[in-house]
């Protein structure tokens, strides 16, 4: 695994490769549930309606993912209309990558861009260091055992996601400090026992750091 930082190419590559064969399948799903047994929750909007968005809508849904102060630097990474390959809004700054993805935005650090890219490629995933992902929208649900999976079965913890932080850390014993759990009330750990292990954290909004001179 390659160890330097991904370029906005390597984003996208990853992000097509994922757009293939993960969230297609799972968008599949959920739009098929929504017709047949109703929104149990805030449903995102249909796929059509997100591919007839502006670039400035889109923009705004990648950066909503996570903090302002962040997102505004942030490569933004178009992911709207998952047939489409994914293309490059907004050149970054800061190292960071928003994905306009909907339902789903996500913010990620350098660590996480580099999880990414194993997850979408099954492939083996050493954690260099701690990695921070925002998913402040919250998701449209995954299970919490299986890396895989694209719709709930009666034992693989389906579990939609409140807006939350992602938090990789570089030795998997450190995961043992949190629950399974998604229903524990606070953080869990979500692909335990698999390469691609991180902890979620659930959050509600805050106000950017400030330091008054005194
Ligand atoms: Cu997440």
């Amino acid at each position: 695994m390659r160890l330097s930082r991904f370029t906005v190419r390597d984003s996208i590559r990853r992000s097509s490769i994922l757009a293939a064969f993960t969230l297609v399948p799972l968008l599949a799903f959920h739009m098929a549930s929504a017709q047949t047994a109703g929104a149990e929750h805030a449903m995102p909007k249909p796929q059509h309606a997100a591919t007839k968005m502006t670039t400035a809508q889109k923009i705004a849904l990648a950066m909503s993912a996570g903090p302002a102060s962040i997102a505004k630097q942030a490569t933004i990474v178009d992911m709207t209309d998952m047939s489409a390959t994914p293309t490059e809004l907004r050149a970054g700054t800061n190292g960071w990558v928003c994905y306009a993805m909907v339902g789903e935005p996500m913010c990620l650090d350098a660590q996480w861009q580099k999880w990414f890219d194993a997850w979408t490629q099954k492939s083996d995933l050493k954690v260099e260091g701690t990695g921070i992902g925002y998913m402040l929208q919250g998701d449209r649900g995954a299970s919490n055992t299986d890396p895989y999976a694209t719709g709930p079965t009666a034992d693989n913890q389906w579990v939609v996601a409140p807006p939350h932080i992602m938090v990789l850390y570089p030795d998997a014993k450190l995961l043992d400090s949190y629950p399974t759990d998604p229903k524990s009330g606070g953080p869990w750990v979500m692909w335990k026992g698999t390469p691609y292990a991180h902890v979620m954290v659930p959050v509600s909004p805050t106000k950017a750091a400030s330091m008054p001179s005194r």
